[in-house]
């Protein structure tokens, strides 16, 4: 086994052995359905698939682990394998086979499982419904096996391991990465990870506790409102309002009037003191304006929720991120009452935030006048029956030590298995709240690096976008390679000291910046006194300071 291992590092592990497994160039498809008949993992499908348009020839497969997570593979043909393997992260609550075309057109193995359950048959979260086994597989079990699985089918396909392997996700694929950097430190050399909601059982009280808000009183707390008086809220103008005015404070902090706030933490913002004569005349509800209560849950979507002594569950929403609400967390007529949060969120409280599941929710989630059956089997439980001291008197503890993802010491990812960590998140995510991450990071620079800020920067490097929403999107630059600048960093050791990212309308591009590693931030050092003209909104016009 010795000598092996010494004749593939000898060879850089790239062309050693291919084809030696069975299978050969010359006869892809025996080499793919070949799988099919390993012994040690089960592969329940094989199939060769042509190339179409710019997408390659591959070997497809799928698998199983068990009990409950299904797995697949695109495999480049030999000849068009660059050698590493890509698991790629789930988004939501994922519950099916991702697909990524891109990355294997680019020479990729790339991977991707149902996190242990199939939407189609258990959709949103109710696949938890009293079943801990489909629990532990969402919260970190999936993730990893899937890691393991991979490599056991490149060995088995390519003859040789895969010589670097890497994790990309977003939001819930960035809590994925989070779990393998923290409980799984030896499965990946890279790991990107996006818009983590490492803090699962927070991030999702948060929404459930902010819609109770706006739902409460037949939405006299909401942002929009219902202006043709049918009964239900349609004119989004209270948020558009708070929109631009948060923006005429804050846009130019940073030197630029692009309609992006670069550090949402140095905009003072305060509803109370900012929207001064906006106040609704005798406090009673109409268009354009704001009530008391408005105006306190817009101070508390910024603050994040609180029990009801006042406890702080997690940091609210930052600054900038407003336009995101009306399709994210403002129940109004465009969305059906349905915002984002409703639809992924809602039933959270039903199947994953207690030990035992209090019941199912209510046939229709919008309708807050319906009266549950609690006698009924099984019994309903409906979101707004939701009593958020439950999370501050531990009752949600234990679904926090299978789904969150917080331990900031990441010296066996980082240090031991010199690991590479990439961490982004967008400033204005109207959905995984963005500063508990610039937090996280400041805790792993502590823990893991005895807050050694240039020692850490060398391991794990954190990236806030600047008016990007949730993994991408939002009025702020949000397009760039997401993988490839990892990918330089593990195998190159070019470290990323900033991504260069576009923003487009109409699919061209209107803004371009460097997005610095933090603390860094991007300083314009284009043709003085020039800043404002779009024209100069080039990467090159921007230096990280
Ligand atoms: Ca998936
Ligand atoms: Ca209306
Ligand atoms: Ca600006
Ligand atoms: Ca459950």
């Amino acid at each position: 086994m010795l000598s092996l291992m010494v004749v593939v590092l000898l060879s850089g592990g790239r062309l050693a052995w291919a084809g030696q497994a069975g299978g050969t160039a010359a006869d892809p498809e025996a080499a793919c359905l070949a799988l099919l008949k390993a012994r040690n993992i089960t592969v329940t499908y094989a199939e060769l698939v042509p190339a179409t348009g710019t997408v390659p020839s591959y070997c497809y497969i799928r698998g199983t682990i068990s009990t409950a997570i299904r797995f697949h593979m695109q495999l480049p043909l030999p000849e068009n394998w660059n050698g590493r393997l890509l698991n790629i992260g789930d988004g939501g609550k994922d519950g099916d086979l991702d697909y990524d075309d891109a990355r294997l057109t680019q020479g990729y193995a790339v991977a991707n499982s149902n996190l242990g359950h199939d939407a189609g048959v258990e959709p949103n979260s109710s696949f938890a419904w009293n079943n801990r086994q489909a629990e532990i597989d969402f919260g970190y079990r999936a993730v990893h096996l899937t890691a393991t699985a991979s490599k056991t089918v490149v060995r088995a396909y390519y003859g040789r391991p895969p010589q670097f392997s890497y994790l990309e996700g977003c939001s819930q694929g960035g809590r994925g990465g989070f779990i393998e950097a923290q409980r799984f430190p030896y499965d990946f050399d890279g790991i990107v990870a996006g818009a983590p909601v490492f803090l699962y059982q927070p991030i999702n009280i948060a929404h459930v506790w902010s819609l109770q808000k706006l739902f409460k009183d037949k939405f006299a707390g909401n942002l929009a409102f219902d202006a043709d008086g049918d009964g239900v809220p349609e004119s989004l103008t209270k948020l558009e309002v708070l929109r631009k005015k948060v923006l005429e404070k804050c846009d130019a902090l940073d030197g630029i009037t692009d309609g992006v706030i670069d550090d949402p933490l140095t905009c003072d913002f305060r509803p109370e003191r900012d929207l001064v004569g906006l106040h609704c005349a005798g406090d009673r509800n109409a268009d354009g304006c704001f009530t008391e209560l408005q105006l306190k849950n817009i101070r508390d979507i910024y603050r994040g929720p609180y029990d009801s002594k006042g406890v702080p569950i997690v940091k609210g929403m930052a600054l900038g991120s407003e336009f995101s609400w009306a399709q994210r967390v403002i129940p109004h007529a465009g969305n059906k009452l349905f915002p984002t949060h409703l639809g992924y969120e809602v039933d959270h409280v039903n199947f994953l935030f207690y030990d035992t599941d209090p019941g199912v929710p209510p046939p229709d989630v919008t309708d807050t006048s319906y009266r549950t059956n609690r006698k009924a089997n099984p019994p309903e439980f409906a979101w707004w029956e939701f009593n958020v001291d439950d999370m501050t008197a531990g009752k949600g503890n234990l679904m926090i030590s299978i789904m969150d993802a917080t331990d900031p010491d990441l010296s066996r990812f980082l240090v031991t298995n010199g690991g590479k960590f990439l961490i982004y998140h967008g400033w204005s995510d109207g959905d995984v709240h963005p500063e508990p991450t610039v937090d996280y990071y400041n805790e792993v620079v502590k823990t893991t690096f005895k807050g050694n800020m240039e020692e850490a920067r060398k391991h794990v490097r954190l990236f806030m976008a600047p008016g990007m929403d949730h993994c991408g999107g939002g009025p702020g630059p949000n397009e760039w390679d997401r993988l490839a600048p990892l990918v330089a960093w593990v195998e190159k050791g070019e470290v990323p000291t900033h991504l260069v990212a576009t923003h487009s309308t109409d699919g061209k591009v209107d803004n371009e910046r460097k997005i610095c590693a933090y603390p860094q931030k991007a300083v314009y050092t284009g043709p003085a006194g020039a800043q404002q003209d779009p024209a100069n909104w080039i990467a090159a016009n921007f230096t990280c300071k």
